[in-house]
């Protein structure tokens, strides 16, 4: 057996990584650290949208900030008794082993509102405690960011144009005192021009989505601001309630007329999530979620930066073949798309041949892997391989499966092959499908190596 030895930390600086997710169009990043992992929860624009049209919610995950991990959609507009549509920004938090997602959405009698959901594990099920919004100002009820200071006080922030706050009491699905509107001021969201400011009732810059996020002593709000298309700029304060003073740009306008900031400390970094319309097919309502590293400078202001296509150029972990990996999980990936089902749950279909995935960063160890186990399906009589290749979707095959015709994805078998070539060390693995031009061409559950 030829073995293939280690590249060095194998991604390519150079190779697309942003958007993070390509299986279908996210938005609305709001990223959050539970148990050393990170969690990026996200709204769904459905392929084709002319309008926001987004019923659920969704959660992604990683260990390394470049193989994201698909958990499904965590919950829906249904999933509130008098939600009517409108599944729109979210952020979710954990308190004392619980998981609560703040949600806008529309609502079947008051027009918009502000939902909070509840789970023990942050890949749900959510449900609605409350039976009933928990917040509602009346007007612009959006894009909730939902933070716990250092004494255990929990903030809510949201709104547009106008930015609203609540002081969350202990149990986080309730709140005490009345609804803070914070004054929209020069001072702290800078200057609109006179035509937003008179014909748009938008004194400020600030439009929506706020982010709360606190560095060092430092309280920063992060907003997509206007005109469109919307730029994002932040504020800073010495307390959770302001008063906010006016930063500047951290991100001029990228490829969406919206955009939407989440910001997260992981691993010793800062990480700045937003959206743009980068992926093929991709624009306004066909949004997809990006990742960037973040700096500041010594006296706390943000460097500004553009969307950057290479998004984060190394990895931080490396990825451990020699367990059941999710087939969702990717970092780059063309022509497949994701779904579930109540058989496997999370899976992706190749919608054609030449459709591939990337996994970054597997490290097959120096002892080097012998065999390939994917549990797999296809509806297809003519012949359909999953080929595994080595650093590049043309590089080294060390295995191929014929994949089983099951007659569905609702029917699965796994299939275990002797790699044909022995990997060892660091390198990116790439799923590469290949069969007669079809739709559907296959579907793809998980898969794992094994070193003896
Ligand atoms: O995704 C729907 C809306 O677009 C969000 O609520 C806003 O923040 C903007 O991203």
């Amino acid at each position: 057996m030829a073995a293939f030895a280690a590249a060095a930390l194998a991604g390519g600086a150079a190779q697309a990584q942003n958007p993070i997710i390509q299986t279908l169009y996210t938005a609305d990043p709001a990223p959050m650290v539970w148990n050393d992992r990170l969690w990026v929860y996200t709204t769904h624009d459905e392929d084709g949208s002319t309008w926001f049209t987004m019923d659920e919610w969704r959660v992604y995950s990683t260990d390394d900030m470049v193989n994201w991990t698909d958990h499904g959609a965590v919950l829906d507009y249904t999933g509130f008794d008098w939600g009517r549509s409108d599944a729109w920004a979210p952020q979710a938090i954990e308190r004392d082993g619980k998981f609560y997602l703040y949600v806008p959405l529309t609502s079947r009698t008051e027009g918009g509102a502000i939902g909070v959901a509840v789970a023990d594990s942050p890949v749900g099920p959510f449900y609605d405690p409350l039976g009933r919004p928990l917040v509602r100002s009346g007007h612009g009820d959006i894009d909730p960011s939902v933070f716990i200071d250092d004494d255990g006080q929990a903030y809510l922030y949201w709104g547009n144009p106008n930015l609203y706050y609540v002081k969350l009491n202990e149990d986080m699905i309730s709140y005490e005192g009345e609804i803070v509107r914070v004054p929209m001021v020069a001072e702290s969201f800078a200057a609109s021009d006179e035509d937003r400011a008179t014909n748009n009732n938008r004194p400020t810059l600030y439009e929506e989505g706020p982010w709360l996020y606190k560095r060092a002593q430092t309280y920063y709000l992060f907003w997509p601001g206007g005109p469109l298309p919307e730029h994002i700029g932040y504020s800073t304060a010495p307390a959770a309630t302001g008063p906010w003073k006016y930063g500047g740009v951290v991100m001029p306008p990228q490829s969406a007329f919206t955009n939407h900031p989440g910001v997260v400390d992981f691993r010793g970094k800062t990480y700045f999530f937003y959206h743009d319309g980068s992926l093929p097919g991709g624009g306004g309502f066909n949004r997809s979620v990006c990742v960037q590293e973040m700096a500041f400078r010594p006296d706390g202001s943000v460097v500004q930066m553009d969307m950057d296509p290479a998004g984060i150029a190394r990895g931080i972990a490396t990825l451990n073949p020699y367990r059941k990996v999710e087939a969702e999980t990717i970092a780059f990936s063309e022509g497949f798309k994701s779904e579930t089902n109540d058989q496997v749950g999370v899976f992706v279909t190749a919608e054609k041949s030449g459709s591939h995935i990337k996994v970054r960063d597997v490290d097959f160890r120096d002892t080097g892997a012998t065999k390939f186990t994917a549990r797999l399906a296809t509806t297809h009589n003519d012949p359909v391989r999953l080929e595994v290749r080595l650093d590049s979707a043309d590089g080294p095959m060390i295995g191929s499966i014929r994949v089983p015709r099951t007659g569905g994805s609702d029917r699965w078998s796994v299939r275990t092959i002797e790699l044909e070539q022995k990997p060892t060390g660091v390198h990116d693995l790439y799923f590469v499908v290949n069969g007669r031009p079809a739709s559907h061409l296959m579907y793809f559950d998980y898969w794992m190596f094994s070193e003896k």
